[in-house]
């Protein structure tokens, strides 16, 4: 059925959320912006957008966005590249260790999050560089942001500014409140308690958190 949502997702509005510590975070994208790409890897380097992005076929992808918290924002509209196309150049330059089996991606605000590897490499994980038909804000990511719509929100790391593959599970910031793999169709929302438990604790907590978020928009700059 079209519009179905993931067990214990409901629709809301597109704004920008994150973990409440990075609400009060302004991190700036400029220009001139360099990925670092690292980690168990023969090779690290330092990448620019056009680089990275020129990887692969630009595409369009019409996705929602699940964050853990049980709101979802529907049919969003990204643009972007595979980040299986990316992971094809930096297998040749960057060379990760053949037992790195995990992938950690970090957000200039300092966020990060790690995927497993395999379920980055899916046909639906983007690193894009537009939403909705104009460049990404920096609230939204710019200039370059994670997109994988299987996986909850806080897989997707907004302006990413370092890859690093592996050999073991990061938990990150959010720590025991994500889980390793996150899949919204499995309810993976976090690593201890089962999805139901989370699904009654998180509604009382989005307002607080848009609120940050929300009020950092406001201010001064
Ligand atoms: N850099 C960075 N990326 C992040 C976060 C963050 O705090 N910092 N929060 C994650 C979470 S929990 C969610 S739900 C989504 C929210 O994306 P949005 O701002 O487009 O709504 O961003 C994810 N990526
Ligand atoms: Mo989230």
């Amino acid at each position: 059925m079209p519009g179905e949502l993931p067990p214990g997702q409901r629709p809301a509005p597109h704004e920008p959320f994150g973990l409440p510590q990075f609400g009060g975070v302004r991190a700036l994208s400029g220009p001139g912006h360099r990925v670092s790409v690292g980690g168990t890897a023969r090779h690290p380097a330092q990448f620019g957008i056009e680089e990275l992005l020129g990887a692969g076929e630009r595409r369009t992808q019409s996705s929602d966005l699940h964050c853990v918290t049980t709101w979802s924002a529907v049919g969003l509209e990204w643009e972007g590249v595979r980040f299986a196309d990316v992971y094809r150049l930096l297998a040749e330059l960057v060379v990760p260790h053949p037992g790195a089996r995990w992938v950690r991606f970090t957000g200039l605000d300092g966020y990060s999050s790690t995927m497993l590897l395999d379920d980055a490499l899916a046909a639906d994980v983007l690193l894009a560089d537009r939403l909705s038909g104009a460049e990404l804000t920096d609230r939204f990511g710019a200039p370059l942001r994670l997109v994988a719509p299987a996986h909850y929100g806080y897989k997707n790391v907004k302006q990413v500014c370092a890859i690093d593959f592996l050999r073991s599970y990061d938990p990150g910031q959010a720590r025991i409140i994500s889980h390793p793999r996150g899949r919204v169709d499995l309810e993976e929302r976090g690593r201890l308690l089962p999805g139901w438990f989370w699904r009654r604790v998180w509604p009382g907590q989005v307002e607080r958190v848009r609120a940050l978020f929300r009020a950092d928009l406001s201010a001064p700059r």
